[in-house]
């Protein structure tokens, strides 16, 4: 692939400004009175002005700085709308745990990622409660502050899975129960909401593995870069390197990768009509 056309640490300091300052943005209404709103009909499908006026401040700023590059945001996007491979792309989620956010538990961040050709080149993970900064970039390595992150090598009985719940109900239903079959061969198993922190969490080897089968390249894009250049594995739910058409993403040290995937297979081919 052609190397971006600009410097990819010009790239990564104006999306970790803009990620910092999008959290105190998001800060901003953490206290007042939220008006929640559901998205197309789907009542788990939450969005707040939280969510909306940091995703124009950080569309305001990346366009400032890059022009020419395109944006794909959570907030933004119309269902049919494509990744060109060949314009520089930001893959941009806001506020990443909303429900989180609305319901008052600390545990929400930032995300964007630059995309070109086919790959990330710039990833950023705010968590904003904590003031962590994930970030990385593409053979630059994984950074959370000023710490190098490295996968973990534990094997799966002494991993901490975690999952987060697929919107769609077959889906959700077989994460649930590949969740509960996990749960008896490992050390331990979480849940806590934010896909982007997850990622960044197994790149840190805080988790062994993170998987989810209702996401978006807006989710990923970022701890999916921080997660490969930690040395682990990123792929979809047959074990396909992932990309930004896929949906189903699985995050692991590399050890327990095939382990996850077989036990979600088991439970996605499941006929459960009734
Ligand atoms: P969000 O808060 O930005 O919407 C929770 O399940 C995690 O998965 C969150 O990071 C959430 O992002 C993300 N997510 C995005 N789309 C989802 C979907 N369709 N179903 C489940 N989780 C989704
Ligand atoms: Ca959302
Ligand atoms: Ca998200
Ligand atoms: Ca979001």
């Amino acid at each position: 692939t052609e190397p971006l056309p600009i410097n990819p640490l010009l790239a990564l300091a104006v999306a970790r400004d803009t990620a910092r300052e999008a959290g105190r943005l998001i800060q901003s209404y953490a206290r007042g009175e939220l008006q929640v709103q559901t998205k197309g009909g789907d009542a788990r499908d939450l969005v707040t002005i939280a969510d909306t006026t940091a995703d124009e401040m950080i569309q305001y700023n990346l366009s400032k700085a890059f022009p020419d590059f395109r944006i794909f945001s959570e907030e933004t996007y119309t269902p049919g709308d494509l990744i060109q491979t060949d314009i520089p792309t930001w893959l941009v989620d806001p506020l990443d745990g909303t429900s989180n956010f609305t319901y008052g538990l600390p545990h929400y961040a930032v995300s964007i990622a630059l995309w070109w050709q086919g790959e990330p080149w710039v990833g950023v993970v705010y968590d904003v409660r904590r003031d962590i900064m994930f970030y990385g970039t593409r053979g630059g390595g994984a950074w959370a502050n000023d710490r190098r992150l490295v996968v973990s090598d534990r094997p799966l009985e002494r991993a901490i899975i975690c999952a987060d719940w697929a919107r769609e109900p077959v889906r959700r239903r077989a994460v649930a129960h590949a969740f509960a079959d996990l749960v008896q061969v490992c050390h331990t198993a979480r849940s806590f909401g934010s896909a982007a922190l997850n990622f960044c969490y197994v790149a840190a080897g805080w988790l062994d593995a993170y998987f989810n089968l209702g996401l978006y390249p807006w989710d990923v894009g970022a701890g999916g870069l921080l997660v490969r250049e930690a040395g682990g594995m990123l792929t979809d739910e047959t074990g396909a390197p992932w990309t930004t058409a896929h949906r189903g993403a699985v995050a692991t040290n590399g050890h327990i990768h095939e382990a996850i995937l077989h036990t979600l297979a088991r439970h996605l081919t499941d006929d459960h009509t009734p």
